[in-house]
């Protein structure tokens, strides 16, 4: 071992001190008596980093001495949330550093506050990446995230008049203490141009990719912790232009096009594209992912080779995960890299190819599965198109030779040739992979027996799920102390690496004193985020009503609309007098939009419109709120989850693939109201039927009623509820009495109501009803709370990875001895 040993980075609460004003005065040239909190934040993370890297290096150090297989993890999205405080847990001197503070008269709670977050993600594809790199941290998985260095992340979600209002998110701007920029670790990416054949002096065929731009890639590194264990590094790759375009080659009267060009390099990775669920198709995007591939595979074959191992046993010592298609660019660039720049025959690269990469798929939704125009792949990346075609035309010749009908080649090619001749990214990286994982046990089985049906035929064994989890870590350790706490007192700390241990909770649940302590640590939660609502939104809500909470993506599929159709039902009731048997509750919405996706911006302008209707209702107020919270990201998923009593997972069967959130709510002691759909299936599987609030058709249902051609103005005629509620969308009441504003949804519904929320409205609004009966027996909702937490073990994101180490990479974990 060399440099830095474990002396230089103490854990006392002496040595914490010491190096935070250490970094306080050498780092940012201030005395404590003159800073701003900032300063304060950033001198405690670099005090942390230092620590998070000492760990870094030794795992290092111990993956390359034992030579160990490892997991390159392939994402064009993360979402880590902030780091302080997770690394804090994981180093276990939360206790150490609020003293060493105090003793400064400050206090760590600020300090967290002060961190932002890296927005580098949509959704829930972003947030499982972070969740992963958690868990391999902890387990000792000798493994690596690769990614974009966006420099605006998702966009800051403000409202404004009740309509989401989109800013730019500078996540940069005072700083970014964890990362370490890495100049010396940098590759060229190509661009464009032509291809050109030919055979050279010993007869092999060689093709020359002759590109008509080159940028830059450099590596910027953020240590993870895992839980009192190893470390790993996310490397996350910013663009910036190769050193020959530099204004020094040119003439001087070529400098402002040579610092132009330096710009538009940059470009690359500048902003997240902010679509999730619904692909753009434009040329940034293509080049953003493979620019972050071409880098990421680069850099592997550096790290493989550096050791003097052999390009041909590539695939022994590297997995390479996709996180769905946005990576499978991949799957060309290796064939590439191998057979044009190291002259590897295609047979034994294809073997090698096939053998390192596994593609995991998050979405059954056809509005979502990737497709390039051939035209725009082979106009930026023409040798990959090649390859692509290449690839294509011997699989096709396989299936060929199987006798496969000619009606079957067309659907499972790679090329699209419907309309205008495509790339189907779902099929490269299926064709390319070893595995093709699901993750949850109904996507994984709609995915067999939907989207990739013919590959599952065709190679059966291909085919596996992996069931998403969370990190419980962040989602229960570190935002929600009290429980926590409470856990730990009554079955020790072993929950925090074994998430099953939660188990031995079940023989409290019926303990009335237990109960007691339960309810108060859900109310200090609730207190806390009713706090924040009103900084965030103005509106006061009452910490002992139900906290009802929707917090995801908003999305047609997902259905934010459907919880408020209940809502204005309430309305209606309540305003008639009839208001026995409704719980006095607090709706909770937060989410983002799509900025191009105008209904999902309506459904927005319609949950702030119901607020402002609600909550201005003396009548009514005293019963129901609404909040719709701006801005959700993780820090404030954080405050949300902890102060949950009802969770919403109401999706319409078949289209949600997983879902995370209805996990860290349940972990929190959240009841959960939902549809059989994604996750939600093994939930109420392992909670039991009788604490899960179920609703709703099945996939089998809806494909049935869709059969039997669905008529959703035929609910309207029918069901005089309905009618009501619909009839209010668009009666004036809402909204200053504009009757228009929300005819598109009205019409969405009564037309085409793609997502059945009519055909489901009764047995939601029923399942209301018993969640109001419930939530009056309160020993009876925390009876069913306990058990949900005692029973949640399964979805710990340990478990998830652990079952990609065992079923899909083969690898195992090193531990290190310090
Ligand atoms: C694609 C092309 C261009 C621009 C953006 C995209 C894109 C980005 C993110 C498409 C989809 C993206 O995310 C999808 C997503 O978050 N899916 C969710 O993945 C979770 C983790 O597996 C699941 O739990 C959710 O059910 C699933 O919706």
């Amino acid at each position: 071992s060399i440099g830095a040993g474990a002396s230089d980075v103490g854990l006392s609460k002496e040595d914490i001190k010491k190096a935070f004003l250490h970094k306080l005065f050498y780092h940012l040239g201030r005395v404590p008596a003159l800073t701003t909190p900032n300063d304060l934040y950033t001198a405690m993370a670099l005090t942390i980093r230092d620590r998070a890297l000492r760990k870094f290096v030794r795992s290092i150090e111990e993956f390359t001495q034992q030579d160990a297989r490892g997991v390159a993890y392939l994402s064009a999205e993360y979402l880590p949330g902030p780091h302080l405080g997770n690394n804090l847990l994981n180093l276990h001197i939360v206790e150490e550093t609020k003293e060493a503070l105090a003793e400064l008269d400050l206090d760590l709670d600020e300090i967290l506050d002060q961190e932002g977050e890296p927005g580098l993600g949509n959704g829930g594809l972003g947030r499982l990446a972070s969740c992963f790199m958690d868990s391999l941290a902890t387990l000792g998985i000798p493994s690596i995230g690769y990614g974009i260095r966006y420099e605006f992340g998702i966009f800051k979600q403000e409202i404004k008049e009740g309509w989401q209002m989109e800013t730019t998110d500078k996540w940069l701007h005072s700083g970014n203490p964890w990362e370490i920029v890495r100049p010396e670790i940098s590759y060229v990416v190509k661009f464009g141009g032509r291809t050109e054949h030919r055979t050279n002096g010993q007869n092999r065929y060689e093709v020359d990719w002759l590109p008509d731009s080159e940028i830059k890639g450099t590596a910027y590194d953020t240590p993870i912790l895992g839980y009192q264990s190893n470390g790993i590094i996310m490397r996350l790759w910013k663009a910036e232009a190769v050193e020959s375009f530099d204004f020094s080659v040119y003439n001087i009267g070529d400098y402002y096009r040579a610092v132009e060009k330096k710009l538009r390099s940059e470009n690359i990775t500048k902003v997240l594209y902010p679509n999730d669920e619904n692909l753009s198709g434009k040329e940034l995007r293509l080049k953003q992912q493979y620019f972050f591939v071409s880098c990421s595979l680069q850099d592997m074959i550096r790290l493989h080779t550096m050791q003097g191992r052999k390009l041909k046993k590539f695939h022994e010592k590297f997995a390479i995960q996709l996180n769905d298609t946005h990576p499978s660019i991949a799957v060309a660039e290796l064939m590439r890299l191998l057979v044009d720049e190291h002259e590897i025959e295609w047979d034994e690269a294809w073997d090698i190819t096939r053998q390192t990469f596994a593609y995991t798929n998050h979405t059954l939704l056809p509005e979502a599965l990737e497709k390039w125009t051939v035209s725009l792949l082979g106009r930026i990346l023409p040798r990959h198109l090649e390859i692509i075609y290449e690839i294509n035309s011997r699989f096709l010749e396989e299936l060929r030779d199987k006798g496969y009908s000619g009606d079957q080649i067309a659907r499972m090619s790679l090329i699209d040739e419907q309309g205008e001749p495509s790339v189907r990214m779902a099929h490269l990286a299926t064709v390319g992979s070893f595995k093709v994982n699901g993750v949850s046990e109904l996507h994984s089985r709609l995915l067999k027996s939907q989207v990739l049906n013919d590959f599952a035929d065709l190679w059966p064994g291909k085919f596996t799920n992996v069931t998403n989890g969370v990190a419980h870590r962040r989602f229960v350790a570190v935002s929600n102390p009290g429980l926590a706490n409470l856990i730990s007192e009554k079955i020790g700390f072993g929950w925090l690496t074994n998430l099953s241990s939660l188990s031995e909770l079940e023989k409290f649940a019926k303990d009335e004193k237990f109960q007691q302590r339960w309810r108060d640590v859900k109310l200090q939660n609730k207190t806390a985020l009713t706090r924040f609502i009103e900084e965030q939104t103005g509106v006061k809500v009452d910490p002992d009503m139900l906290f009802d909470v929707q917090v995801k993506r908003i999305h047609e599929y997902k259905r934010q609309h459907l919880m408020v159709l209940h809502i204005i039902d309430l309305y209606l009731r309540i305003k008639d007098g009839k208001t026995e048997n409704i719980a006095p509750s607090t709706f909770i919405f937060a989410g983002k939009a799509a900025p191009g996706y105008f209904l999902a911006k309506l459904i927005i302008r319609l949950i702030t419109a119901v607020a402002d209707l609600v909550n201005d209702d003396e009548e009514v107020n005293k019963l129901i709120k609404v909040v719709f919270l701006p801005n959700f990201n993780v820090k404030q998923a954080q405050r949300v989850y902890p102060a949950a009593d009802l969770s919403e997972q109401i999706s319409m069967a078949g289209k949600e693939a997983s879902g995370t959130g209805n996990m860290k709510f349940a972990l929190n002691g959240a009841l959960t109201i939902g549809t059989l759909d994604g996750a939600n299936v093994e939930i109420r599987e392992e909670v039991g039927d009788e604490n899960f609030f179920l609703f709703g058709q099945t996939t089998e249902e809806i494909q049935q009623t869709r059969r039997e051609g669905y008529r959703p103005y035929q609910y309207y005629e029918e069901n005089e509820k309905i009618k009501r509620v619909l009839d209010f969308l668009v009666s004036g009441e809402l909204a200053n009495g504009d009757k228009d504003l929300f005819k598109p949804l009205y019409h969405n519904l009564l037309q085409q109501d793609p997502y059945q929320l009519l055909k489901d409205f009764d047995s939601y609004c029923a399942k209301k009803e018993e969640v109001f009966k419930v939530w009056n027996d309160q020993e009876e909702w925390t009876k069913k709370s306990i058990l949900n937490v005692a029973r949640m073990g399964k979805f710990s994101s340990d478990r998830s990875i652990q079952d990609y180490c065992d079923r899909i990479w083969q690898v195992k974990p090193v531990k290190i001895q310090e």
